[in-house]
């Protein structure tokens, strides 16, 4: 049923206007063939949507359907053992350099067929859908070989087909050097990581071009290469960028028009800067912060002078934020980051869209595809206060009632 008007809710539009969230109470929103066609206050809805089927939301709130804009929930195998170690006195360097960590997954993930790729990430995308998410971005990049980071890609293209969720894919081959990799991270990314973006390409396995820029991956100059590349295949790109560290990955990404820059804890004002001028969103990660037991906050107030858009996701991985809970996010990035309750929203919705380039989805507006979740709250706050709680009554994808 693609046609309907929900009413008695209150939604959140998620359009900045002079409530905030973009509220309207006593609101109702209008769908027709899986596109939201109208949205206001009950009283004020035209005649002609009258005739639609009427579902009755019971006074819920309305949210445009959650969209996790960073994860890498495709891979082989768990750490659960290094995060033992870890709590043991071992530091993730450590671990790393004993052939654990991002090696490890790699390993496994080589070693995993695509069906099984699938078949692991799956409870993975369930966990995240169960709470409202409608789209969720999938990385590569525990292969670093070509097969594999192929592989990692059919796998994320295989989700989308299974379950009521819009994937949009980053190849990230260029997330770090496999240690059995005999050359430099120059030859890397000559021999391994630009003819997989290639191949990738030709098989449309690709939406946008992600890297790594640290000084334990690639270096501005590296990265600089993959972005010509990805630049001449018509591809967007996006980095990973000052996680560990300040490495100057943001202004090189908003020197090629990123959609987004993320984690970025060790931004400077300079960066921030290159940012706001180019229009790359600014991804927060308050997982991976939390996980590594970062101390380091990402400059939030600097990117609120510098009107950068904020959107926050979970990151994913086996690694450094084992997380599939956009909710716990939300609330994570209240507490660690200092977020407004309506950043966090805004930044799991319509910022996040941005960061993944679909101008047609993160607000309840006409026009946009009717990803809409309804909840058992009565207010938006509600959803970053909680901790372990999950409201959602119910998720409309594209219009269809799930
Ligand atoms: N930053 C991260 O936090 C993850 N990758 C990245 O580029 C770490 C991934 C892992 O430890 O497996
Ligand atoms: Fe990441």
């Amino acid at each position: 049923m693609l046609n309907r008007v929900l009413h008695n809710a209150t939604v959140a539009t998620c359009i900045t206007g002079s409530e905030p969230y973009g509220l309207i109470h006593n609101g109702a929103v209008a769908v027709k063939e899986g596109l939201i066609v109208w949205c206001g206050a009950v009283d004020s809805m035209p005649d002609e949507l009258t005739a639609l089927p009427m579902h009755d939301c019971e006074g819920g709130l309305l949210t445009p359907s959650f969209i996790d804009c960073h994860t890498h929930i495709v891979h082989g195998g768990h750490r659960a053992g290094e995060f033992e170690q870890r709590l043991h006195g071992a530091t993730y360097a450590e671990i790393s350099a004993a052939g654990g960590g991002i090696v490890s997954t790699m390993s496994a993930t080589r070693a995993a067929s695509v069906e099984s790729l699938v078949a692991t990430a799956l409870p993975r995308v369930e966990s995240l859908l169960a709470e409202g998410v409608s789209v969720i971005e999938i990385k590569s990049g525990y292969g670093l070989d070509i097969d594999t980071e192929l592989n990692m890609l059919r796998a994320a293209r295989k989700i989308q087909s299974l379950r009521p969720v819009t994937v949009k894919t980053s190849f990230l081959g260029a997330h770090a050097l496999p240690t059995d990799y005999n050359g430099s991270k120059d030859s890397y990314i000559d021999e391994i990581c630009i003819p997989a973006l290639e191949k990738a390409h030709q098989e449309n396995l690709v939406d946008a071009v992600d890297g790594f820029c640290e000084s334990i991956a690639f270096t501005p100059d590296q990265l600089e290469r993959v972005f010509i590349k990805a630049h001449a295949l018509g591809l967007p790109v996006k980095l990973h960028a000052e996680q560990l560290s300040l490495s100057g990955g943001a202004t090189l990404a908003a020197g090629y028009n990123a959609l987004s820059a993320d984690h970025l804890e060790y931004l400077d004002e300079d960066g921030v800067r290159a940012m706001a001028k180019s229009g790359t969103v600014a991804v927060l990660l308050p997982g991976a912060f939390y996980t590594l037991r970062e101390t380091q906050h990402p400059p939030v107030e600097m990117m609120r002078k510098h009107a950068v858009a904020i959107a926050i996701a979970t990151d994913c991985n086996p690694g450094s934020s084992p997380l599939t809970s956009l909710l716990l996010t939300m609330n994570m990035a209240c507490t660690l980051f200092r977020l407004t309750p309506e950043e966090a929203l805004t930044g799991i919705t319509r910022n996040a869209a941005r960061a993944l380039g679909l101008p047609d989805r993160g607000t309840i507006s006409p026009g946009m595809i009717a990803d809409i979740s309804l909840w058992n709250v009565s207010h938006p706050s509600e959803l970053c206060y909680r901790i372990g709680f999950n409201p959602l009554s119910q998720r409309f994808h594209s219009g269809a009632e799930l």
